[in-house]
């Protein structure tokens, strides 16, 4: 069955049981994500010639040869679908002045109005369908039995649902025009069930028919029209294009950023309400098809226990288990699942794979910029931008080649005990090189288009996931407020500051209030959002303490040194035990402007020369990370120096190095190489000379730690050692030779300049006063 007869096939489905069963309902259920656009307008992209309405929904950049034709035929042309013609372009574009001669190169034109209004209706129409005909007497009974179990017996007291799921509730009806995030599961119930967000290929091979349910709720949300606020194109559209507001909060930001923070301490906790919100969304898509399309008893049955466990799932890059490989249901280009069979039964068909690529619909290729325009499907590691094609066994290679080192990042990452700031940082730019290695110069290297890749949604839970472990081995620890970061929403000046108040926009709660990172800054605060981790669990019994040492152990076990298991391919590295032991590990710290290039351009880091064809630097064996730096397109960044701390250890054992600190210091002086990759702002890659940026600073540092042989306990680390000798002789890229040049880092511009707090790890002779370096004489 193609794609496009799957959903005629629910469509015509869903009809025929409406009119015998539940013919009320189903208008709410979709009612109450009706069309918004006439009240939330798409931003105006820029430059245009001016005149265009206010409703536009579609934009179109001019490219020279329409400029250059004199006509608008092959503009025109492109919107066929959507009945486009001569005259209502033109009367959509009233600088032309009627005349296709006026049409500038680069400037935007309208393709596309909306609807300018039958908001009233839809307002009457979704309250009257969304109250309850009858109230539901299981519901109540339900009730009465619930108490705060959630560190009950496991499995927990909480009733589970054996009936058909409930139509939405009227909260649902009242989302309209504000994005309630309140998660995934039955929000009726006082006590939510919690159930665990799992590993995607355990998903699949454990719970078939939870997994089966996802992919039909995946590909129905993909299918919802575009003008849909809660469509899969839409609410990717909030991290970055298209620019669509949610009700105005009395900000206004950055008309070329989405609404995600980037760069920022709040960029954890800002994208957990963007996974909740999408996580809901799909379990309101598979509610409903269980509701609708489901019914024969035995099929319902099934798919009521399997809506239960209905969360979204996470792709671990860094376990030993899949050693950074992406799963292959993210690479199948199609797949077979148990399809209702329009009797409320199911049956076997293959369908285009949901986690493969999304699919543009039309117009919504327009909002993409020059080299990713008329883009047809996400594509990972395309030929270029602009190609639906994807290289996903390329993508594939990238990630194998970077595994041990991100292994070991995520490891260091998670038991860096000092400060959330750090962790955050760490984790942020870990996130990014998973973004570079994945999209190459296609979307996922750029923040605007990212969220439209479905393996983006997989990538960023693990994001989730990895903070929800850090928070469960490191109660208290919240974040320290630093330099803000502007967004869709908020305009930031010079001295302005992202802290656990900043609002969390466009995020709000069932009572109307903003989320904030006070919302998510204690872990179990998520099972109340109805989900948890396999090392978060639902329903755990203990105090904060013994949730911490299961963490700490699960973290040790998943990422941790003891026991490192063989590369696939590769010479086994012998792990004779560290436990109980010191070693000394080395590590790369990279300092440079976020605004050193123009859109994302990435560091990269090599032990030995890098291959000459920069097209296979993701492939080299030589490679241990990059330090990635996302951009939006067409959007100037605001300058702020970031940085990163790679560690050199994974593949310095891989080669067999060993030896003394002097021994080190001399390969390291001899080998390291770093390099850059610039993604243009509107993509293309190409290499970028490192001795022409202006802030880079390359540091390389030592510490002690030492692995404790008790899984519960967190190694234990020196402060970090400078040491120079390693990339003195490379001063003109911008190694360092003096600590001092340390504290002396500066922007692009050439002002000197603060680094974020916890950018960098805490280091010998050192003082950290607010932002500020001190290095004392010893
Ligand atoms: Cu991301």
């Amino acid at each position: 069955m193609t794609r496009t007869s799957f959903l005629v096939q629910i469509v015509i489905s869903a009809l025929c049981l409406n009119g015998a069963v539940y013919a009320m309902d189903s208008e709410a259920d979709w009612a109450f994500a009706a069309n918004n656009l006439a009240k939330r307008a798409i931003a105006v992209p820029s430059p245009t010639q001016g005149g265009q309405p206010a409703n536009c929904i579609a934009w179109k950049n001019v490219e020279a040869a329409e400029a250059d034709s004199g006509d608008c035929d092959s503009i025109v042309s492109k919107y066929r679908s959507i009945k486009l013609t001569k005259a209502t372009f033109l009367s959509l574009n009233p600088a032309l002045k009627g005349d296709c001669a006026n049409l500038k190169k680069n400037f935007y034109v309208c393709v596309q109005v909306g609807a300018s209004t039958g908001a009233a209706k839809t307002t009457a129409a979704v309250k009257a369908a969304a109250t309850p005909k009858t109230p539901a007497k299981a519901d109540e009974e339900e009730e009465e039995e619930e108490e705060d179990d959630r560190h009950a017996d496991n499995p927990p007291a909480v009733k589970l649902a054996t009936k058909n799921p409930a139509p939405p509730t009227g909260l649902e009806a009242e989302e309209k025009d504000q994005f309630l995030v309140t998660g995934a599961g039955d929000t009726t119930l006082s006590t939510r069930f919690c159930a665990p967000r799992r590993n995607l290929v355990n998903l699949q091979k454990e719970l078939p028919d939870t997994f089966n349910l996802l992919v039909l709720a995946l590909d129905k949300m993909m299918k919802t029209p575009d003008s849909d606020a809660r469509s899969y194109f839409q609410i990717s559209g909030i991290h970055g294009a298209p620019f669509i507001s949610w009700p105005v909060p009395g900000e206004s930001g950055n008309a070329g950023l989405g609404y995600c923070t980037h760069n920022s301490v709040i960029f954890s906790t800002w994208h957990r309400p963007y996974i909740l919100a999408f996580e809901q969304t799909l379990y309101r898509h598979g509610r409903d098809i269980v509701r609708r399309l489901f019914t024969q008893p035995a099929a319902q049955k099934k798919y009521i226990a399997a809506l239960q466990q209905l969360r979204w799932p996470y792709w671990d890059w860094a376990d030993s288990v899949n050693q950074s490989r992406m799963p292959k249901v993210t690479m199948d280009k199609t797949i077979s699942v148990m399809a209702p069979d329009g009797k409320g039964g199911e049956r076997k068909a293959t369908i285009a794979n949901p986690f493969y690529s999304y699919a543009f619909k039309g117009r919504e290729n327009t909002v993409f910029k020059k080299d990713f325009t008329g883009l047809k499907a996400t594509s990972r590691r395309p030929e270029n931008s602009g190609s639906s094609v994807s290289f996903d066994a390329a993508a594939d290679n990238a990630m194998q080649s970077g595994y041990t080192t991100r292994r070991k990042q995520a490891y260091n990452a998670l038991t860096s005990a000092t400060t959330f700031n750090f962790f955050s940082n760490a984790l942020e730019k870990l996130h990014n090189d998973v973004h570079m290695q994945v999209g190459g110069n296609g979307i996922m290297g750029l923040i605007s288009y990212a969220a439209f890749d479905p393996i983006f949604w997989l990538h960023h839970n693990n994001i989730d996931r990895l903070l929800a472990i850090w928070q469960a081995a490191n109660p208290g620890k919240y974040l320290t407020p630093d330099t803000a970061t502007p967004s869709f929403m908020r305009k930031v000046q010079e001295g302005d500051q992202d802290d656990l108040n900043t609002p969390l926009y466009p995020w709000k709660h069932a009572d109307g209030e903003w989320w904030t990172s006070n919302d998510v800054k204690d872990v179990t605060n998520i099972w109340k959002y109805g989900y948890g981790y396999p090392e978060v669990p639902c329903y755990y019994q203990g105090d904060t303490n013994t949730l911490d040492d299961h963490a700490t152990e699960a973290i040790n076990r998943a990422y941790g040194d003891i026991g490192v298991p063989r590369i696939k391919g590769r010479a086994a590295v012998t792990s004779a035990s560290v436990a109980g032991r010191n070693v000394t590990e080395w590590d790369i710290n990279i300092i440079v402007d976020q605004a050193e290039l123009p859109g994302t351009f990435s560091i990269y880091v090599f032990l030995g020369n890098p291959p000459a064809d920069p097209k296979k630097w993701d492939m080299s064996s030589q490679k241990v990370s990059t330090m990635t730096l996302l951009g939006n397109p067409g959007v100037a960044k605001m300058s702020k120096l970031e940085g990163m701390t790679i560690p050199l250890g994974p593949l310095l054992a891989q080669k067999g190095v060993k030896g003394t600190e002097k021994e080190i210091q001399d390969y390291l002086a001899k080998y390291l190489v770093w390099t850059c990759m610039s993604l243009g702002e509107e993509g293309g890659t190409k290499p970028y000379d490192v001795k022409l940026m202006k802030s880079l600073k390359v540091v390389v540092t030592s510490r002690n730690v030492f692995i404790p042989s008790d899984m519960k306990i967190k190694p234990k680390v020196s402060k970090a050692k400078i040491q120079t000798a390693a990339t003195k002789n490379q001063a003109k890229s911008g190694g360092a030779s003096t600590l001092a040049e340390l504290a002396n880092t500066k922007l692009k511009g050439g002002a000197a300049a603060h680094l974020r707090i916890g950018i960098l790890p805490d280091i010998q002779n050192t003082t950290v006063t607010g932002c500020e370096i001190k290095i004392r004489q010893s």
